[in-house]
């Protein structure tokens, strides 16, 4: 009841123009679930408060989370996300329901995401043996989405407590059934996994309340995931703008339906069928409630929620401050002048030992830290057995997971929200681009949207220079740098993949983490490490690696290498040149390099990434802007060719900037 009078509020905010931002009206957005309100039987299986059980809803699944939290407050959330307030937990930046507080993680609109989030919240309830169920809710064209099936897949494999739930509401936006899919039922899609399914009438609140409770009990029994389908119609538009168009004719407000007029994109045999068995008038028939009394708890439904409509209109906007606020956790610099530790020893420990030892330091000091990736656990320790001194001490908290990088990374991301610390391995970053989406609209947008914290390292084995062709040497940070809300490192010294490794798994925002692999075992940069874990590096601050007043080079991960080679070259010319080695590239230390460029006032920046849209042109963007009157010459950007990376040495050689081309862009600018 209080799901359909919120969903009619909300159409009423559409058209109604109550709300008024400056002269106009701002009418919001959201999505109608009529004829699926029987999905809040869903919730009432479920233990709800405080360490219960959580849900990911879908963008349209106000009854699940009004059943997850009854409570007028959850009323005042939805409709405040619609219109834009201010008000927890959306604070206006978001328009899609949710409350962490009371286990809903707020929906979000690439459909298939949160299934992940839900299988890594499963997985950190397995680690700790908990006996807590994460319910995950999608629509039936949803179950296209390969991230759907990735966690389905993931949660069988290792049995995870997780109830995946399809509402087949007989069309995804306007793509009817047989066009999403040739399965006969969508609980079909579940033998594919080894997991049971079933299809129920998801008009029936008993139905669903049984359905829920079995498999509930499946999954804290540790017999891992269970796929319902609940067979339903969605009985208005996908969204308020659309009723119109799906219905043939605007309806009015109302608790019953209107008669589909033609035009509209519904079908009509399917509409009349599903018109007789509303799940609000059946269900009460079925409980012998009388007309009047049916009436009589709808208003009281309209009421309370009329209240709460009535405190949005009234609330207030949120502070066009919080535009800014709330990417990252992470600040950069801290003005202290840094050089870093670049001594180098043939006795010491390579890189590829450093960050092995740093994955180990962060073992022993956060319980709650665990290893997740492919082919990193049982007797293997990762495609560079990098991992493999820590076996034998850590092998239960080294866990493989399936072949699937948008898995993982979803893992790291629900597992954190649920307070673990995930070290998630990229096998080869380029493998990266199968788990964008986890990225880029999920991990990146969490604590911006609803001031969640998904904390977790992403190891980004990386880089060319090793004749490794295509799809094993590129160079992705820049596909993340310009996406606010993921912090990203590249060190480029034992000493610092070990010193940072500690301040990323301690660190409360996901953190893409490059290790260079030419460097993994590059005898030229080995370095004495100590027993103990090193003090921490801080996120954000570059090291000066060489001082020099005539030009500033800068660089990050493996070429910090060759500008040094080439700095010293300079120096018996008497060219004094400056080494930055950037170390982390968001939040990048803007002061240091301004610093530095204001010392110098010649700049060259260096990496091995290709050019177009480089860090290299942000940087010197930044240059121009804020430096612009120190400069005494023209900034030079060099990069890799604008190609993909080419495998065969020739070509990989005349792809890369060489030692010499960096030396001879260095002279020009001494010249200039
Ligand atoms: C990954 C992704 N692609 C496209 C969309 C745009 N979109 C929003 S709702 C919707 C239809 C979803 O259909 P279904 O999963 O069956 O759920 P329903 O809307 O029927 O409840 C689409 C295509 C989206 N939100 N996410």
């Amino acid at each position: 009841m209080l799901t359909g009078a919120t969903d009619n509020r909300l159409k009423q905010f559409f058209t109604g123009g109550e709300v008024r931002y400056g002269n106009a009206s701002f009418q919001g957005k959201g999505f109608r679930s009529l004829g699926q309100e029987a999905i809040y039987a869903a919730a009432i299986r479920l233990r709800r408060g405080e360490n219960g059980d959580v849900i990911s809803p879908m963008i349209r699944d106000l009854g699940a989370v009004i059943a997850m939290h009854n409570a007028p407050e959850t009323i005042r959330m939805v409709l405040n996300a619609q219109m834009g307030k201010s008000g927890p937990p959306m604070n206006g930046k978001d328009l899609h329901v949710g409350d962490f507080a009371h286990g809903i993680v707020p929906a979000m609109a690439p459909l298939g995401s949160p299934a992940l989030t839900m299988t890594g919240m499963a997985m950190a309830f397995a680690l700790r043996h908990e006996d807590r169920v994460a319910v995950t809710f999608v629509g039936e064209g949803a179950t296209s989405l390969g991230e759907w099936h990735e966690a389905i897949n993931t949660a069988g494999a290792r049995k995870l407590p997780v109830i995946f739930c399809v509402q087949n509401n007989q069309t995804a936006l306007s793509t009817p059934v047989h066009e999403q899919s040739a399965v006969r039922v969508f609980a079909e899609k579940g033998a594919g996994y080894g997991i049971p399914s079933i299809t129920i009438d998801g008009t029936d609140p008993d139905a669903i309340a049984a359905a829920f409770a079995w498999a509930a009990e499946r999954a804290r029994g540790a017999f891992g995931p269970t796929l319902i389908e609940l067979v339903a119609m969605r009985m208005c538009g996908h969204a308020h703008h659309d009723d119109m168009l799906y219905l043939g004719k605007e309806p009015p407000i109302s608790w019953t339906y209107p008669p589909l007029a033609e035009g509209g994109y519904a079908n009509r045999e399917l509409y009349d069928f599903w018109c007789r068995r509303d799940p609000i008038t059946t269900y009460a028939a079925k409980l012998g409630i009388e007309t009047e009394e049916l009436e009589r708890l709808q208003r009281e439904a309209e009421e309370l929620v009329e209240r709460e409509a009535r405190a949005v209109i009234d609330g207030p906007w949120p502070d066009s401050s919080l535009a800014r606020e709330g990417v990252i956790s992470t600040s950069s610099g801290n003005r202290q002048p840094a050089t870093g530790n670049f001594q180098f020893d043939p006795k010491g420990k390579t890189f590829l030992d450093a960050v092995m030892l740093g994955v180990g330091d962060a073992l022993r000091a956060h319980p709650e830290a665990f290893v997740y990736g492919e082919d990193v656990g049982g007797k293997y320790g990762n495609a560079f057995l990098l991992l493999k001194p820590l076996l034998k001490e850590f092998g239960d908290r080294i866990i493989n997971s399936t072949l699937s990088e948008a898995a993982t990374i979803g893992v790291c991301i629900g597992a954190s929200l649920a307070g673990m610390r995930p070290i998630g391995e990229m096998q080869f970053n380029d493998f990266v681009a199968t788990g964008f989406n986890q990225l880029v609209n999920s991990a990146a947008k969490i604590r911006y949207r609803w001031g969640g914290a998904p904390h977790f390292v992403l190891r980004m084995p990386w880089g060319g220079l090793r004749h490794a062709g295509p799809y094993h040497s590129q160079n992705t940070e820049a596909w993340f740098y310009r996406t606010p809300g993921l912090v990203i490192v590249a060190p480029s010294t034992p000493h610092d993949a070990r010193a940072l490794m500690a301040s990323c798994v301690a660190a409360d925002d996901p953190v893409l983490y490059y290790e260079h692999i030419a460097l993994y075992r590059d005898p030229r940069i080995k370095q004495l490490l100590g027993e103990e874990a090193p003090e921490p590096i801080p996120i954000g601050r570059a090291a000066l690696r060489r001082a020099g007043d005539d030009l500033a080079i800068i660089s990050y991960g493996a070429y910090v290498h060759s500008a040094m080679r080439v700095a010293e070259k300079l120096a018996a010319d008497r060219i004094q040149a400056s080494v930055l080695d950037l170390r982390t590239l968001v939040p990048l230390d803007r002061d240091a390099i301004l610093d530095l460029v204001r010392r110098c006032n010649r700049v060259l920046i260096v990496h091995e990434d290709t050019r177009r849209g480089s860090i290299g042109e942000s940087i010197a963007a930044v240059i121009q802007e804020e430096a612009f009157d120190y400069l005494d010459a023209p900034i030079r950007i060099l990069a890799a060719l604008d190609t993909p990376v080419p495998y065969s040495p020739p070509l990989e050689e005349e792809f890369l900037v060489n030692e010499d081309d960096i030396e001879t862009a260095a002279r020009e600018l001494i010249k200039y």
